[in-house]
């Protein structure tokens, strides 16, 4: 239901356009977090629709890895060109800020996607933090996720057990988010251990080592929440290799194209993908709509959609496959 009105919406937006992006040829620039990773490619994907909708130009500039050293030069940069607004994931709540806001100063409009820099994500409050100078932030609600994630790993274990949360590095608002959902949400079975977080820095082959050593140190693990794309291809490579593929229970969040093999091989349970079109089309229309003068809501959501074995063969769930191209 929640997702029909969120397609109508969407519609809406793209559709009630005023006609005034034409009068003049906005230039948008897209920094995603990185730029080899399906989710960005996707909301980059979904942001060229709204921009072709809208008659503006959109530029993607990203680094190839997760790493707020290598994503700030690349931001530098892009404002040294002085585009009319940047739309970006910035990679670490803080270390983004002086640059985005050089931006901000340089009068480009500014707007996340994805994540938020700052404590909150909430912009605009008049409350003088040092990041509510940004215009919006357009993304799931990650510490809903993450407690969807703790459900559904319960469920899978029967509500008993260890388990742990393979995440990216502390200072990330969206992976730091979803692992504080899903250990409030974990504290309510009495029954479950939630052992030590292992940071990957978004690398799989270390992900998938670091469940062989807690495999080792923890032969009766039962499950895992892999926090975003390459937390949950590395721990559930790791699964497999140790031979262990239906016996410890596997959620990942997001949804590249290979998650279809592992929900119907057994080896993930469930798959929460987030709707990166959504946020790179909403970002864009934001971003024009802030330009012609009007304004623009602080926050805009987008939904989740849970993929198991039993609906991933749904054309009305496959369709929020993530592209790797
Ligand atoms: O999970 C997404 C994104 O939401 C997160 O901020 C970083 O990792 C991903 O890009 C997936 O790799």
């Amino acid at each position: 239901m929640r997702k029909l009105a969120l397609a109508a919406l969407g519609v809406a937006l793209l559709t009630a356009i005023p006609g005034s992006a034409q009068t003049k040829k906005y230039n948008i620039t897209l920094v995603p977090g990185l730029t080899t990773d399906g989710f960005y490619i996707t909301m980059h994907h979904g942001a060229e629709e709204s921009a072709a909708k809208l008659g503006i130009n959109l530029d993607f500039q990203g680094a190839p890895e997760w790493n707020s050293t290598l994503q700030i030069p690349v931001l530098d940069a892009v404002i040294a060109r002085h585009p009319d607004a940047i739309l970006i994931a910035p990679t670490d709540k803080r270390q983004l800020i002086p640059s985005m806001k050089k931006a901000n100063d340089a009068g480009i409009k500014v707007i996340t996607l994805d994540t938020f820099i700052g404590d909150t994500g909430k912009y605009q409050t008049g409350d003088g933090n040092d990041a509510d100078f940004v215009l919006s932030y357009v993304a799931s609600d990650n510490v809903e996720g993450g407690r969807v994630a703790a459900r559904a790993l319960a469920d899978a274990i029967g509500k008993r057990g260890k388990v742990y949360v393979s995440n990216v590095k502390p200072g990330i608002s969206t992976t730091d988010q979803r692992e504080q959902g899903f250990k409030e949400e974990m504290a309510k079975y009495k029954n479950i251990t939630v052992l030590e977080t292992q940071f990957n820095d978004d690398d799989a082959n270390k992900a998938a080592s670091q469940f062989a050593a807690v495999l080792a140190r923890n032969p009766d693990i039962k499950g895992l929440f892999g926090a975003n794309l390459f937390s949950a291809i590395g721990a559930g490579n790791g699964v497999k290799s140790a031979g262990k593929l239906g016996k410890v229970k596997v959620i990942a969040f997001d949804a590249p194209e290979s998650i279809v093999n592992d929900l119907k091989s057994g080896l993930v349970t469930a798959a929460i993908a987030q709707h990166p079109g959504e946020m790179g089309a909403v970002g864009v229309q934001y971003a024009v709509d802030a330009l012609d003068g009007k304004k623009v809501p602080t926050r805009w959501g987008t939904g989740y959609t849970i993929m198991t074995k039993k609906n991933i063969s749904d054309p009305a769930v496959t369709k929020f496959l993530y592209s790797s191209k």
